[in-house]
């Protein structure tokens, strides 16, 4: 973990964080988790980024669309992190605030891995971006699944403009995103992505169930 950024953990709910390369399984595990937790009488928020505000929305379809072209790296990186300011604000902070568990599909990590390794802007002064945009909020667990670029873009058919990059670009955002977990273990979960969807569900489950049990009221 950077000594620049030590991270600010909530006091109050739960955090988890799922993430990874195009394809690798974050939404359908989210959703899972959610419906499990709910099942289990927990409140969850399901949410991600970019996207879950209406400030977020319109930052998706510019920073998405494949219509919007080239942008300046600091541009995109700037877009991608008002988007977090105000999830972080508007939707994160208060449903922590209310004891939930919150589980988000992507976060500042992506902004490390994507802009940072992706486009190669200066990864420190990124981070300090991401960092200050989330008031440095960390979530409890992150859920790395990984996969082998070349398979993930096989799950879905169309590219916006961040999956039509080269794979070279993917490359280097899953070894940030790799790097990421190892540094700070204890905060992390790494997965191979390409297991069976129930074995995926069941790992992340038996890693949260003492945070689960430590953290909520
Ligand atoms: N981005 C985002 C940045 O550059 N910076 C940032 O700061 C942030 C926050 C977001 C894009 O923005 C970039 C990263 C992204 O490029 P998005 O539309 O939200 O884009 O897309 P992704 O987050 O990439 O989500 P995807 O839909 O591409 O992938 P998921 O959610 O990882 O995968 P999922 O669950 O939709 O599954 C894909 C397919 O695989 C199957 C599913 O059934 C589905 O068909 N699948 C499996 N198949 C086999 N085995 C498994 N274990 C499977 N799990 C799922």
């Amino acid at each position: 973990m950077s000594e620049r950024f030590p991270g600010v953990y909530a006091s109050r709910g739960l955090f988890v964080c799922f993430e990874g390369g195009e394809g690798a399984g974050k939404s359908t595990q989210s959703r899972l988790l959610r419906d499990r937790l709910e099942a289990a009488g927990r409140v969850v928020l399901l949410t991600r980024e970019p996207g879950a505000t209406p400030v977020g929305a319109e930052v998706r379809r510019i920073v998405l669309d494949p219509a919007t072209g080239e942008l300046a790296d600091r541009t995109e990186a700037l877009l991608y992190a008002a988007d977090k300011a105000e999830h972080l604000h508007a939707v994160v902070g208060p449903a922590l605030e209310r004891d939930e568990v919150v589980v988000t599909d992507r976060y500042v990590d992506s902004t490390l891995a994507y802009q940072g390794a992706g486009r190669s802007l200066d990864g420190a002064e990124l981070e300090w971006v991401a960092r200050w945009a989330t008031g440095d909020l960390r979530p409890h667990l992150t859920v790395l699944l990984d996969l082998e670029p070349s398979q993930g873009l096989t799950r879905f058919e169309g590219r916006d403009r961040i999956e039509g990059e080269s794979i070279e670009f993917h490359l280097r955002v899953r070894a940030e995103f790799l790097r990421l977990a190892a540094v700070d273990p204890d905060h992390y979960l790494v997965l191979d992505a390409r297991a069976p969807v129930a074995e995926i569900t069941e790992a992340v489950h038996a890693r949260l169930a003492p945070l689960l049990e430590g953290a909520l009221r």
